[in-house]
């Protein structure tokens, strides 16, 4: 247990190449955008496969760098170069700011992740892109 805290700090630390290391899965790409004052951060998969269940890290944080809770938080995921139909996952709150969907991609080539969340009736939206190989 302790091993393993020690471990998960070290991760912290030193940055996200040595969650390999602790087994932990691999959330190498960080986005970070600010809108309107918000800050919008997303964590994906770096290099995703199509048809996978993938997860999606979302922390908000307002201007003083405070963690951002209550808000409502969904994901647009798009291919700018085509109609895909509607891919649209809702974030779940899982405390300090943090937020969490899950969806897949189901094409390969290159995606829009747009981020939406609502906070006190305010919408802020950033937009991140991401390709996606086989
Ligand atoms: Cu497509």
């Amino acid at each position: 247990m302790l091993k393993r805290l020690a471990c998960a700090t070290v991760c912290v630390l030193l940055g996200v190449l040595f969650l390999a290391t602790c087994g932990a899965p691999s959330y190498l790409t960080h986005f970070k955008a600010t809108a309107d004052g918000l800050t919008i951060a997303l964590e994906v998969t770096a290099s995703p496969k199509i048809n996978t269940s993938e997860q999606f890290f979302v922390t908000l944080t307002d201007a003083q760098g405070q963690p951002v809770e209550g808000a409502d938080v969904y994901l647009d995921l798009t291919m700018p170069a085509m109609p895909m139909g509607t891919n649209r996952p809702i974030a779940e709150a899982q405390g300090q700011g943090r937020y969490l969907a899950s969806s897949a991609y189901t094409m390969t080539g290159e995606w829009s992740i747009t981020v939406i969340a609502e906070v006190a009736k305010v919408e802020h939206r950033a937009l991140f892109k991401l390709t996606v190989s086989e």
